[in-house]
């Protein structure tokens, strides 16, 4: 059987495998449930996205997924082979995966889409306590993309970890101006905007 990546596809760690698989040359197939579906909730023990099925073998987790898939199938290696350089490469990928889309999704950008009023209007409050730290996170994946790549000055799976997460960031006032004002991150994400690994799983 194919691979299967299950999970909405506008969820950032759904496009991240996404763009692992994609990246890999490897065919799959996204089903688009939703966090808490009674197909995620069998498969996760908190009801997240994504998971994944390949055969009879399952996984949950983005991070497990993607060193799956990266050492599962044949393509171009997403960490490389040396030990420092691999530990280099899942220390950045972990850190998108924890700190950052903590802050830039979860506390930034989920407030902006989700918390609204009665009548809609966006409130506010949760996203005025966070903009400081936000400001601070860009400077620091300004720094950490000036090599070319996120942490390295080749594309790796940290790359797949970062972009979707910038991509939403970028979406609202604060983030597009904190894109904007670093030397190297707007350059780092123009150009990786334009691999078909991160067009191909845009929504
Ligand atoms: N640590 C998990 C986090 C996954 C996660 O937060 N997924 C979000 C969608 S982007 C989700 O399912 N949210 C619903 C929830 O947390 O209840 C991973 O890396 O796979």
């Amino acid at each position: 059987m194919a691979l299967e990546i299950i999970g909405t596809p506008n969820s950032n760690f759904v496009r991240t495998v996404r763009m692992v698989a994609e990246e890999k040359g490897v065919f799959y197939e996204n089903s688009p449930d939703m966090p808490h579906s009674d197909v995620i909730k069998l498969l996760h023990p908190m009801g997240q996205v994504p998971v994944m099925k390949h055969d009879d073998f399952q996984l949950f987790e983005s991070m497990a997924i993607a060193r799956y898939i990266d050492t599962a199938f044949d393509g171009p290696p997403l960490v490389p082979a040396n030990p420092e350089a691999a530990a280099r490469t899942i220390q950045w990928a972990s850190f998108a995966q924890t700190s950052v889309d903590q802050l830039i999704m979860r506390q930034y950008v989920l407030e902006y889409l989700f918390n609204k009023d009665e009548s809609g209007n966006l409130v506010r409050d949760n996203i005025d306590k966070v903009v400081n730290k936000i400001s601070k996170i860009f400077r620091t994946l300004d720094e950490a993309v000036s090599g070319g790549y996120f942490g390295s000055n080749e594309f790796s799976m940290a790359d797949c970890f970062l972009m979707p997460i910038i991509s939403y960031g970028q979406m609202f006032p604060e983030g597009k101006e904190a894109l904007e004002s670093g030397k190297h991150l707007k350059p780092y994400f123009d150009k990786l905007s334009e691999r078909p690994s991160f067009n191909k799983t845009a929504t």
